[in-house]
């Protein structure tokens, strides 16, 4: 996309943690989300919008690298003492625009690393602050985005800025603890566990209030002609069937994009499947920035490539082929290690679990029928099963020969039987 050389623009991505679809947008009538549905009425909203992992770190590397938690190599959660990192010669987001003389801002939750790959000129995050602070003091992160908007920068430069806040998670156990420590308890048939609304739409109103600060502020910055506005969230809730798993439940995201400069869509809704690994090249495209071509030392035949897409060109035209999205998930805490590849393409999904003879609590039910072992969808299958390898090829995906066979690199990269029985 071209634009004249002295042309401003800014992009203001927001992520809400853990995030669902309890929105008036999604026509959620029990909470109350007036700036979302303001913001909605001129964003074009997607109904099939996706994640491609179901865990905080994963996720957030993958938005900001527009690779998958397999190839970037933020394969769980980025804190504690398994500090999962991305991969050191990973060209991210904020790097490249870093690069591009962009400057770039975060506040509210980070969650990645290692510092060189995610640099950010403008950062407000749990690695220098509380948390409490940046990610859900709503107040708090308006006077930050006042402060990061309104900074003396030369006219050359541009701005993005990733509001990553709204931190929900934390704020369910809080505002309902007899849900137990990490949720297990809502929902499960037992007197006052799920019947309440209450705390959950108290957070989802918040979160409103919080865009509604963000948004005003930026419009008092003069930034509103000429930013690009990304709404949506990095995983499932943190519900049973919610994150951690490759489920519809557990990667189906909320997304609004709003261009002042593409109105022909405001306010319609987009059946096109969408991936978060789109964020990236959507954001080079806005700010005409190429990308690289370089790889990984981790995979060194499978050059570095973006397989997601600009979302650009979406606003102006609904798209008549995007109906094919890929997952990846392999571990969230460093216990919870469940390998899975999916691809979703239309009414079909495939969900490949690499240990699949492994228990696999983390789901309960399925909401779709089985069709795997129906022998009339077998071409579907294979044809999904193809189209999942040659992803996974693409991406340079270690598990690609799992369980039964390993991947060795020297010379042409090929799986070799482990002869483990199995
Ligand atoms: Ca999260």
């Amino acid at each position: 996309m071209l634009h004249g050389a002295n042309q401003k623009r800014n992009v203001l991505l927001i992520i809400a943690d853990d995030a669902g679809f309890e929105t008036e947008v999604y026509n959620n009538s029990a909470v109350h989300t007036p700036n979302l549905l303001s913001l909605a009425k001129r964003s074009l909203v997607f109904n099939n919008a996706f994640t491609s992992v179901s865990s905080c770190s994963p996720s957030r590397s993958s938005i900001l690298t527009g690779l998958p938690q397999h190839q970037n190599g933020m394969y769980g959660l980025h804190q504690g003492v398994h500090h999962f990192n991305s991969f050191d010669e990973v060209q991210s987001l904020p790097l490249l625009l870093n690069k591009a003389n962009i400057h770039t801002g975060i506040i509210g939750k980070k969650h990645v690393g290692p510092a060189s790959v995610y640099p950010f000129d403008f950062a407000y995050t749990e690695e220098n602050n509380s948390v409490l602070q940046v990610g859900r003091n709503i107040t708090r992160i308006k006077l930050l985005v006042r402060k990061g908007t309104r900074k003396q920068r030369p006219k050359s430069q541009q701005a993005i800025f990733s509001v990553r806040g709204f931190s929900r998670h934390a704020q369910m156990w809080a505002l309902a603890p007899q849900y137990g420590a990490f949720c297990e308890k809502f929902g499960n048939g037992e007197k006052g566990m799920g019947g309440s609304l209450t705390g959950p739409s108290k957070i989802h109103t918040r979160s409103s209030q919080g865009i509604g600060l963000v948004l005003e502020e930026l419009r008092e910055a003069g930034y509103d002609n000429d930013t690009l506005i990304i709404y949506s969230s990095d995983n499932g809730i943190p519900f049973p069937n919610g994150r951690t798993n490759l489920y519809r439940s557990g990667t189906a995201e909320p997304m609004l994009v709003s261009s002042p400069e593409h109105r022909e869509r405001w306010g319609e809704t987009s059946a096109a499947y969408v991936s978060l690994l789109d964020i990236t090249p959507t954001v080079l495209d806005w700010f005409s920035v190429p990308y690289p071509s370089y790889s990984l030392p981790s995979s060194p035949s499978a050059p570095v490539h973006l397989t997601g897409r600009s979302l650009l060109p979406a606003l102006v035209k609904e798209p008549s082929t995007w109906n094919t999205v890929f997952a990846s998930q392999s571990l969230h805490e460093v216990t919870m290690f469940y390998p899975m590849r999916s691809v979703h393409q239309g009414a079909y999904h495939l969900l490949h679990n690499h240990h699949y003879r492994m228990p696999f609590p983390l789901t309960k039910t399925s909401t779709s029928k089985n069709l795997a072992s129906d022998a009339a969808y077998s071409p579907v299958l294979q044809s999904l099963r193809q189209l999942l390898l040659k992803w996974q090829w693409a991406t340079g995906d270690p598990w690609v020969c799992g369980p039964d066979h390993v991947l060795e690199e020297k010379l042409e990269p090929h799986c070799r039987p482990l002869y483990n029985g199995l």
